[in-house]
Order: C-alpha cells, then sequence, then structure tokens
C-alpha cells in the first residue's frame, strides 16, 4: 500500500500482495494496559502465538509519527520502554503524525489502521464501552466496531464497564457478537456473565463462514468474537465485583476520567486481586492470538470465493 504516513514491514507488505493470513495486534495493551516487563513479554509471545500457529503477526503502533505495521523486536523494545505514548485511538492519529510521536493504538485506532492496509482479523485482550462511571464516556471501540469491517477477537469487555449497555450498543449498530463455544457473553477476566452473545458458533470453519454471509449482504460492520479467558485462569464475578467497585469509587474521587480511566482501573485491579487479574489478562490475549490466527487460516482457504 502507497500512503504516505503509513510504513509497512517488508513481511507485512510480502504477505498482503499474497494474501497470506495475517492477524492485527493492538499496542495500548503494550504502552497503556499492561506494567513492564510483562508488556514487552506479552508483545513478543502474541507474536510468537500467532506464528506458532501458522498465520503472520502484524503489530500496529506509531513510531516517530509513521503509522506502523509489523515491528522488529528492537522496535517492540522501544514501544514497551518508551514513557511519554500516546494512546492511540481515531482522534489522535493526526496529532501522532503532526508532532511526530510514538503510540500505541487502541482496539479503534488498529482497526482503522489494519482495515487500511486489507487486513481483516484482530486479536485483542477486551474491547473499550461504555463506563458505569459516565454515561457518556463510551469507548471509539464501539463505534468503529459499528463501521469497520473486520473479525476482532476478545475475552469480552471488560468487567470495568457497563456491560448491558455496551452489548444495547452493538446490538443497535449492528455488530454481531459472537460467542466462540458458549452461549454466555464473557467478562473478561471471568467466564461467566449475566449477559448473552447473538450468536454460538463452535469452530474457526463456522466464524470465517459467519463473517463472509454477514458482509456479502453489504454489511459493513465487524464481526465481534468472544472468546473466554481459559478456565484455569478464570476469576468469579463474585470475587471480583467487590473490587471493580472499589476501584471505580476510587476513580471518581480522583476525578480520573476520558483515556485515563481504563489504564488506572486496570492496573487497580490488578493490585486488589494480588496479580491474579494480571495472570488472567495474560492468558485471555494469547488465547486471542490462538483462536484469531485459526479464523485467518480459515479464510485464508475459503478465500478464492470471497466477493468483498
Ligand atoms: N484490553 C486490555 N488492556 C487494554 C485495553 C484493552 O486488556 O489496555 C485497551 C484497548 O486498547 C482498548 C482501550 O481499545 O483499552 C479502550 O480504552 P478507552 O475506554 O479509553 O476507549
Ligand atoms: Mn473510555
Amino acid at each position: 500500500m502507497k500512503h504516505p504516513h503509513f510504513q509497512l514491514s517488508t513481511e507485512i507488505a510480502r504477505s498482503l500482495s499474497l494474501g497470506a493470513p495475517i492477524v492485527a495486534l493492538e499496542s495500548t495493551v503494550i504502552t497503556h494496559g499492561l506494567p513492564q516487563p510483562q508488556n514487552l513479554n506479552l508483545a513478543r509471545d502474541m507474536e510468537k502465538t500467532v506464528r506458532d500457529t501458522g498465520a503472520i503477526p502484524a503489530t500496529v503502533a506509531l513510531l516517530d509519527g509513521k503509522i506502523r505495521l509489523g515491528l522488529s523486536d528492537a522496535e517492540l523494545v522501544r514501544l514497551s520502554e518508551s514513557e511519554s505514548t500516546l494512546k492511540v485511538s481515531h482522534r489522535d492519529f493526526a496529532a501522532a503524525i503532526v508532532k511526530k510521536f510514538n503510540g500505541g493504538t487502541t482496539v479503534a485506532g488498529t482497526m482503522l489502521a489494519a482495515h487500511m492496509a486489507g487486513i481483516k482479523v484482530f486479536a485483542t485482550g477486551g474491547i473499550g464501552g461504555v463506563h458505569k462511571e459516565s454515561a457518556f464516556d463510551i469507548s471509539t471501540d464501539l463505534k468503529a466496531l459499528a463501521e469497520t469491517p473486520m473479525i476482532v477477537v476478545c475475552a469480552g469487555a471488560k468487567a470495568i464497564l457497563d456491560l448491558p449497555a455496551t452489548l444495547e450498543y452493538l446490538e443497535t449498530m449492528g455488530v454481531p457478537v459472537v460467542g466462540y463455544q458458549t452461549d454466555v457473553f464473557p467478562a473478561f477476566y471471568s467466564r461467566e456473565s449475566r449477559l448473552n452473545v447473538s450468536a454460538r458458533l463452535d469452530s474457526p470453519t463456522e466464524i470465517a463462514e459467519f463473517a463472509k454471509a454477514h458482509w456479502s449482504l453489504g454489511l459493513r460492520s465487524a464481526v465481534l468474537v468472544a472468546n473466554p479467558v481459559p478456565e484455569t485462569e478464570s476469576i468469579p464475578t463474585s470475587e471480583l465485583e467487590p473490587m471493580i467497585a472499589k476501584a471505580s469509587v476510587e476513580a471518581m474521587e480522583k476525578e480520573i476520567h476520558g483515556q485515563a480511566l481504563t489504564p488506572f482501573l486496570l492496573g487497580r485491579i490488578s493490585e486488589l486481586t494480588g496479580g491474579k487479574s494480571l495472570r488472567a489478562n495474560l492468558a485471555l490475549l494469547l488465547n486471542n492470538a490462538r483462536l484469531a490466527s485459526e479464523i485467518a487460516k480459515k479464510m485464508y482457504v475459503m478465500k478464492k470465493s470471497w466477493a468483498m
């Protein structure tokens, strides 16, 4: 692709021209979501998991104001150690470009960049949504899901959010919420919630076929795949709820709003759970990278009959 603000690694450029299976990976989780050194380890492990499953990882980030797809290991190190990175969602790209900043792309930011490059599958941890603290704090992730045709694999939405409101928004916007081998919408650190998905699918092949059918109708939204955190790392909601409530009250007392809210809540919950939530977070991210890679491979096989 030729675009003045994009820079693709040789591997990603070649893989795109061959139509090989690629999985986009976000980088806000590296720059804002996880502490050091877990963030760098996770970034490397995500890429390795994608490769081990037979696909090609495209970590998306901003370096010196360029939108980059596919980073070298040295660049991953730079991103993970950089103290002054932006959290880049839709409205932040132009600022990062003009000021030549480094930045971690959110789910929304990663979707925009990956879609422009022609990538169809993306793995993340949890999507943003409607916050409990303020009815007007609605993540741009939801808007991006409404308008970007891409398969997004997540572990549900973070339980720090207003989950019913988040699902209502996705319904209004026509975004299918697919449960992978589950009827229940998972709540990130927990496998369970009181909410349901809009469709249950049980294999990567079914998911690839579902996306193809969805887009064949001219619909332009994402297909959101909710893949529950592995059983061994799942934290019961009864255990989490009081801690989420405590972190939420603290955020309101400290008047933490906007982009700073999600990182604050995730950090506090990790402290309150004694690191248990951090372990769940890492496990679900890798689990999602694996499933996304399986889906990308199926889409590659199906591609001959694709009309998009
Ligand atoms: N999931 C994680 N850690 C994170 C995020 C999600 O496990 O750091 C990030 C994602 O990049 C998501 C963002 O897009 O949080 C949502 O932020 P906001 O509510 O400000 O839109
Ligand atoms: Mn927000």
